[in-house]
């Protein structure tokens, strides 16, 4: 038992040495530091535990094999941490030329302090050799191993629970695998990894080409005709794609104390030259996956999956996206612009499979402490230094595809001080208070940015879409939100406050000013293929171009409520949109549309599941993404010295 518990100890130690000098974890308060400390601890009873089923002298052997697999298994990832500054998956390990080049630049990665690594082992080694004769062949009595692994699996949960008080929704997100290690340490990841792998895969090889047929006969029969007015008229224009970060539309021309909260988004709502479209009915469709089924939504016209973040659990899957078509087809160059870590929502993944060509992420962004607050860097910083980015852009053959993603008007809504412009509001709810405060940061960093894409003539010719990625107010805060609107928030209520804002600028076609028909996110490609010339009729598609005169006017969200012009489904009830009443007896038609809707994200989640898109031709003109013709530079984050996360997270989670 003694050599057991010193086995333990040293790997406990060694290991939290490991995590905080070889990876670049982000751990910003006492309890992920905590945790950070503890969690070693179960792996190793559970892990190591296992030797106590041995008696004698192979309890001692087992043991120092076991021990030195986990080192060899920790070692394998920092080595691999050093290249690609993440941690081994299944998934990478899947993708054969990310093994060759470790094989390769070994000798460049590894270190002499490596060996100390390996020095726990040599003084068990030598203790287990030295005192040989003296091993009691008794075997342990059964008690000792079961108590030892029980214990272990006590540390687990006790780990799991204080980390889900820091992080809530911390498994069910899967945010960023990161987090995982921080919070559960790396044996637990490879665990939650392999498991998460394995269900995927067998989902994925039970599905065959013939699954994809019944998806096709949907959503042709979907489809909606383009309208010949709106038909190509953004051909060969540069696109610049906003994204608002939790922007509701009842911000828009909301007045708090008689103020506007946002005036320059007002202004382009009600530009009076009738530039812009204002859709004032389209709604997020976003679930668990937030930011990232936004993103999947846009610029694939699928929605996310039911539970955790398709970004995260369908990663590897073969998509069509916008990016990648564009492309092909238009010598399009496509890139993101986000402050944040590359990594999060395995977006640095991802995006390879959607055909992004250009990743700038927190790698590329003066991160200095300053700089940056809540998530990431702060809205206005973002767009100064995104522009020398976007000029280098232009410069590219083709026209361009830009995503700007901004972050400081995130839950949980602080600005630093001094940097507000208007008063929070006094509804005594912290978080619906300031959220006026960020929103008003986030307009002015628009306004800023609009100057500035005007001073570079970057503005004139180019197709500007802004969108709200999310609710930010969650149902939690109720009371507070009855306040602000001045009526109580029932179900319904709660789901018209799903909008958010979509706009959308095309040179050279006259704007619509305000449009009123019901849409949502999964509508935005189609509607932006029919404006660049490209028939969506071939891609598949779950959502409808908003100019068609055959829009679909309905409106699924991802837990299968729905919206439309004159009714909506909420949590089981159809309701009246005039009257707000409950419908006791609906009509056939509303029952159907029901369950068209509920059809419908089955079948999207078999697109999902089954990773069917490999099995999809949609036209001559299209090449399958490879994944391996993609690299986003920068991505060493240890090298890069202004980058600082002090302020990363410091809240806990979305939804509170
Ligand atoms: C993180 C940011 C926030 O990079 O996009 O994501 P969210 O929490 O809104 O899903
Ligand atoms: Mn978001």
């Amino acid at each position: 038992m003694g050599f057991f518990l010193l086995a333990l100890i040293l790997f406990w130690m060694k290991t939290y040495i490991i995590y905080i000098t070889e990876f670049d974890l982000g751990v910003n308060n006492l309890m992920q530091q905590f945790l950070l400390f503890i969690n070693p601890l179960s792996s190793g009873l559970i892990i190591l535990g296992f030797a106590l089923l041995f008696k004698g002298k192979r309890f001692g052997i087992t043991l120092l094999i076991i021990d030195s697999l986990l080192t060899l298994f920790m070692y394998a990832n920092i080595v691999f941490y050093r290249e690609f500054n993440s941690f081994i998956t299944i998934q990478t390990l899947m993708q054969t030329e990310n093994a060759g080049s470790i094989g390769k630049s070994f000798l460049g990665l590894a270190e002499w302090h490596d060996l100390l690594y390996a020095l726990d082992l040599v003084i068990l080694g030598v203790l287990y050799f030295k005192r040989k004769a003296d091993w009691s062949p008794a075997r342990f009595n059964f008690k000792k191993p079961a108590t030892v692994m029980a214990a272990g699996v006590l540390a687990l949960a006790i780990n799991l629970g204080l980390a889900h008080i820091d992080r809530p929704q911390l498994l069910e997100r899967v945010f960023d695998n990161n987090y995982i290690v921080k919070y559960l340490g790396l044996p637990n990841f490879a665990a939650l990894n392999t498991v998460q792998a394995v269900e995927v895969n067998a989902k994925r090889s039970m599905a065959s080409s013939e699954d994809i047929m019944e998806v096709e006969s949907y959503t042709d029969k979907k489809y909606a005709e383009p309208n010949d007015k709106y038909f190509g008229k953004a051909k060969g224009k540069n696109i610049i794609k906003i994204h608002l970060e939790s922007f509701q539309s009842f911000l828009i021309d909301y007045k708090l104390n008689g103020e506007e909260v946002t005036p320059f988004l007002n202004s382009l709502v009600h530009d009076g030259s009738k530039n812009f479209t204002y859709f004032d009915n389209f709604f997020h469709q976003t679930g668990q996956g937030k930011t990232a089924d936004a993103e999947l939504l846009m610029d694939n016209s699928l929605y996310g999956t039911p539970q955790g973040a398709a970004f995260v659990t369908k990663g590897t899957n073969t998509y069509q996206a916008l990016p990648a078509i564009l492309g092909q087809r238009q010598n399009y160059t496509s890139a993101v612009f986000h402050g944040d870590e590359g990594s999060f929502w395995n977006r640095d993944n991802v995006y390879k499979q959607f055909g992004i060509d250009r990743f700038y992420d927190d790698a590329y962004y003066d991160m200095s402490e300053d700089k940056v607050i809540n998530y990431g860097l702060k809205d206005k910083p973002f767009f100064k230094q995104s522009m020398p980015m976007l000029k280098d852009l232009a410069k590219e053959d083709g026209p361009f595809y830009a995503h700007m993603m901004t972050l400081t008007h995130h839950y949980s809504f602080v600005l630093d001080e001094g940097e507000e412009s208007i008063e929070p509001a006094n509804t005594g709810d912290g978080t619906v208070d300031r959220y006026f405060q960020t929103a008003r940061y986030l307009d002015e960093a628009l306004k800023q940015f609009f100057k500035d894409l005007k001073e570079k003539g970057l503005y004139e010719d180019s197709v500007i879409m802004i969108y709200g990625d999310h609710y930010g107010i969650s149902e939690n805060h109720n009371k507070a939100m009855s306040e602000i609107t001045g009526e109580e928030i029932t179900p319904l209520k709660n789901a018209n406050l799903q909008r958010v804002p979509y706009l959308i600028r095309v040179p050279g076609m006259e704007g619509q000013g305000t449009n009123h028909k019901f849409s949502g996110q999964v509508d935005v490609m189609p509607t932006m293929l029919h404006l660049l010339g490209i028939n969506a009729k071939d891609y598949i598609q779950f959502g409808t171009d908003m100019f068609s005169k055959e829009h679909k006017g309905f409106v699924p969200f991802r837990n299968g409520s729905f919206m439309t012009k004159d009714y909506s489904y909420v949590d089981g009830q159809f309701y009246d949109n005039k009257t707000g009443e409950v419908i006791e007896e609906p009509t056939e038609k509303m029952k159907e549309r029901k369950e068209q809707v509920s059809y419908e994200l089955s079948l999207n989640d078999e697109v999902l599941h089954g990773d069917l898109l490999r099995f999809h031709e949609p036209n001559k003109k299209w090449e399958p993404v490879d994944p391996n013709d993609y690299q986003y530079g920068k991505s060493n984050k240890k090298n890069n010295a202004n980058n600082n996360n002090d302020n990363n997270e410091n809240n806990n989670g979305n939804n509170s």
